[in-house]
């Protein structure tokens, strides 16, 4: 059978990296049976065409994974496919917080034919088979333990994605034109793709907003040291051999979660000379640990992913997110920037105790700060969430199936302090203030005195950042950003050209020490 898993595109911005959950099922999908990967983000469709697509290649069977915020264009495709006689499953978070309704078992529309609940490890292979038979089951839900719990997949032994093999250019940032000439510039930029890794999952702190301790659980598990040691090695022979880059996103929820099992994998990655650049969330408590830091940069960490949510303390209190304290935010960052480690500070708006003027002081506070990429979001109840319960209790979900009318930052609930208009005015003049051609110039000054590469690598991925806010999915829309950016673009192109001869001199120099030496043994 021929199996398609579709992720459907966010609507705001080209995603900069491929769904974990596409690889991991293609991996577990019992041998016998063919499974394509199409990702909306990298590889636009409508819903027509991706029927078309189905139909022209034969497909058996579709599944489709979303988060809350695709939800409503997952259930668009489903029921496209649906029409056209293809059967479809749906899993990933918000199928499993609301099943009935991809069911259609709760008075709306039906959109799957099954739901995978939870973590699908080990339905996955079931529900291929059943599909392959034309017995498809309306729901699959894992095994559960003597309490009533899921039992959850171990992660020990974890399977083995083939990266070294899978077709991955839908998902390369360089654009097609440019590879040829770029596989040439010095290790090669022919590719580059960002490839998200999870070394473990679950993660017990509980904030109130959050998904993660309700879906995966508060129990931790992880991979191994050497699966993952292992799987970061064959992405780094893949790079060499494309003559291209790749990063690594790890998309664990907290990857310092166990600071000693954290130091002990980053020391293996060191050993093994498995470095890559990478990416990983890790919140601001466990950054105290000067070790860990150094441990960080080292095995090749970039960017920290650090969900600071507020500078208040009482809206920290208020999400159940205590141990993040704003007033330490300064030290982490400039223990991190002191190793050129920096950092993705994620922020909330509309909050309880937030009021006008939010976005102001709380971008004030940034720029006091080591330079990184702020994002900012506002508060969203997410369903089976402990913010969803105590909003609807008390009565102030204004919209209570935010999910089905979709309405970027625009929030579902009322704050206390502030209207929700206000609220999207804070988001919005974060956002503008933040990415601003003076702002990342700003940024570029502060780190004068660092290597170029650095300046390179925060106007690249400013300008990536930027596109979560501001759509950026035409080629026009990149060229306006990079004449608003102009001066900042050419000064460094001329200081990057000037880096790359100085770099080639002294490799040329190096080149011929080295052969004096050998002909003066002789
Ligand atoms: C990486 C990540 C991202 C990446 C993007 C996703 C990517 N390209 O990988 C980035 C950083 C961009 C991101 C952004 C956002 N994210 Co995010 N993200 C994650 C994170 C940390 C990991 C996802 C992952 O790969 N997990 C590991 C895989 C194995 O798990 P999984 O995806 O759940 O898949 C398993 C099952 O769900 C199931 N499954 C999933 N899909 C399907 C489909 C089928 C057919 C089947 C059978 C099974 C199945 O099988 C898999 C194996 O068990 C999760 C948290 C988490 N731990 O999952 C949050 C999470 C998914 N994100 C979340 C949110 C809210 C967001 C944002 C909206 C945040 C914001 N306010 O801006 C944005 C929106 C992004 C956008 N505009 O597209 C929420 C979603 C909650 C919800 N109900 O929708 C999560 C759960 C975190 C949370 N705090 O609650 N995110
Ligand atoms: S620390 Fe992060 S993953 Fe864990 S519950 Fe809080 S927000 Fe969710």
């Amino acid at each position: 059978m021929k199996i398609l898993l579709y992720n459907p595109d966010n609507g705001v911005t080209r995603n900069f990296m491929p769904h974990l959950w596409m690889f991991l099922l293609q991996a577990l999908t019992p041998p016998g049976h063919e499974v394509i990967l199409i990702d909306g983000n990298a590889r636009a469709m409508t819903e027509r065409e991706l029927v078309g697509f189905a139909r022209a290649e034969g497909v058996g069977l579709v599944g489709i994974g979303a988060m809350t915020r695709m939800v409503a264009r997952a259930y668009r495709f489903a029921d496209a496919l649906r029409e056209a006689g293809i059967p479809v499953v749906m899993g990933g978070p918000h199928v499993t917080e609301c099943p009935d309704e991809a069911l259609g078992r709760d008075g709306g529309p039906r959109h799957a034919d099954a739901v995978a609940l939870g973590e699908a490890d080990d339905t996955w292979p079931l529900i291929v088979e059943d599909a392959a038979r034309g017995e498809l089951k309306e729901v699959y839900q894992p095994e559960v333990d003597a309490k009533g719990n899921d039992k959850k997949p171990s992660l020990q032994p974890y399977p083995v994605i083939p990266w070294e093999t899978l077709h991955l250019d839908q998902f390369s940032l360089v654009p097609s034109f440019l590879r040829p000439l770029l596989g040439r510039m010095g290790a090669g930029w022919g590719s580059f793709h960002v490839v998200p890794i999870e070394t473990g999952r679950g993660c017990p702190y509980g904030c109130e907003f959050c998904t993660v301790t309700g879906f995966f659980g508060d129990s931790i598990r992880f991979r191994t040291n050497e699966s993952v040691v292992e799987e970061l090695l064959r992405l780094k022979a893949r790079a060499r051999r494309e003559r291209g880059q790749v990063a690594v996103f790890f998309i664990d929820d907290n990857l310092a979660i166990n600071i000693k099992r954290t130091k002990s994998l980053l020391r293996d990655i060191i050993t093994a000379g498995a470095q890559v650049p990478w990416v990983a969330q890790i919140s601001a408590n466990l950054l105290r640990d000067e070790e860990l830091v150094d441990l960080i940069a080292e095995s090749g960490g970039k960017w920290v992913f650090i969900g600071m949510e507020s500078i208040d303390p009482a809206n920290m209190a208020d999400v159940n997110k205590n141990f993040s304290k704003p007033g330490e935010y300064g030290a982490v960052l400039e223990r991190l920037a002191r190793r050129d480690v920096y950092a993705i500070t994620s922020f909330i708006f509309g909050m309880d105790n937030d009021t006008p003027g939010v976005a102001a002081r709380t971008i004030k506070e940034i720029e006091s700060w080591p330079p990184g990429l702020p994002v900012f979001g506002q508060l969203t109840p997410f369903p089976a969430t402990p913010l969803y319960d105590r909003l609807e209790k008390a009565g102030r979900l204004a919209r209570p199936k935010h999910w089905l009318e979709f309405a970027p930052f625009v929030m579902a609930h009322e704050p206390l302090k502030m209207t929700i208009e206000g609220a999207r005015q804070e988001t919005k003049s974060a956002w503008e203030a933040s990415y601003s051609p003076e702002r990342n110039a700003e940024v570029l000054r502060q780190l004068a005195h660092r290597h170029v590469k650095y300046r390179v690598m925060h106007l690249v991925a400013r300008f990536f950042f930027r596109g979560i806010y501001f759509p950026q999915m035409t080629r026009a829309a990149w060229m306006k950003l990079f004449y608003q950016n102009r001066r900042a673009v050419l000064g460094l192109l001329k200081e990057g050209a000037s880096a790359w001869r100085e770099a080639r001199r002294a490799r040329k120099a190096r080149l011929e020490g080295a052969h004096a030496l050998e002909q003066h043994g002789d």
